[in-house]
C-alpha cells in the first residue's frame, strides 16, 4: 500500500511535469506584426493563399535570438529558421506573385503594431530594412539589409499588452520595394520572433 501510494505520487509528478512541458511547448509561438502587415498575417487572413501551416499560427515565427550576429541563417530570416514556414522567406508568394506591400514614406513617423497571443518578458523590439539595390530575387539575407536597426524600442524585461504600438521614423533614401524585418527579442528564453513586412517607399 505504501509502495503504491509512493508510485502514484511519482506517476502524478511525471504527469505534471509532462503537462508543464506541453504547456511551455505550446506557448512557444506568440506574436506577429500587422502594421505594416507582415507576410505571416497576409497568409493568416487569406490575402495570400497556399502558405501552409503558418496560416493557422502567424504568431509562431520563433527562432534563435541575437540577430544579426546570431539568429536564423541567411535565407531563413523571415521564417525564423523554421523549415515548415519556409514560404515566408521566398521572394514570391506560394502562387508565384509579388508579396502585397504597404505604402510608406521615408523620413516620416510610422506606427508599428504587434499582436500577441502570449505576452512574454521582452528585451526589446528592433526594426531593420533592406538597403537600396538589395537582391529581391532570393530569400532575404543579411547582405540585403542595413544591419543597424533604424528603430530600437527597449522593453526592460516587461511584458507587453496584447496589442502594442510604437512609433519611429522611417529611414530616408529608399525607394521602391523594400522589406522591414521586425524582431521581438524575449528576455527569459534564447529566442526571438521574426516578422517580415513588404513595403513600397
Ligand atoms: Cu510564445
Amino acid at each position: 500500500m505504501r509502495t503504491r501510494t509512493k508510485l502514484s505520487a511519482v506517476v502524478l509528478g511525471v504527469v505534471t511535469a509532462g503537462a508543464f512541458a506541453l504547456s511551455t511547448g505550446a506557448a512557444s509561438g506568440h506574436g506577429y506584426t500587422d502594421l505594416p502587415i507582415s507576410r505571416q498575417k497576409l497568409c493568416a487572413n487569406g490575402t495570400v493563399t497556399g502558405c501552409g501551416d503558418i496560416q493557422y499560427e502567424p504568431q509562431s515565427v520563433e527562432g534563435p535570438k541575437g540577430f544579426p550576429a546570431a539568429g536564423p541563417a541567411d535565407g531563413q530570416l523571415c521564417n525564423g529558421g523554421l523549415s515548415r514556414f519556409a514560404q515566408l522567406s521566398s521572394p514570391v508568394t506560394p502562387s508565384g506573385g509579388a508579396w502585397p506591400t504597404t505604402r510608406v514614406t521615408g523620413g516620416q513617423s510610422y506606427t508599428f503594431r504587434w499582436q500577441f497571443t502570449a505576452m512574454h518578458a521582452t528585451t526589446d523590439f528592433k526594426y531593420y530594412v533592406t538597403r537600396q539595390g538589395w537582391n529581391q530575387n532570393h530569400p532575404l539575407s543579411r547582405s540585403d539589409l542595413t544591419l543597424t536597426p533604424f528603430l530600437t524600442v527597449p522593453y526592460n524585461g516587461q511584458r507587453p499588452p496584447q496589442t502594442l504600438s510604437h512609433s519611429g521614423t522611417l529611414p530616408t533614401g529608399l525607394s521602391g520595394h523594400h522589406v522591414i524585418l521586425a524582431v521581438w527579442t524575449i528576455a527569459d528564453t534564447g529566442n526571438a520572433f521574426y516578422a517580415c513586412s513588404d513595403v513600397t517607399f
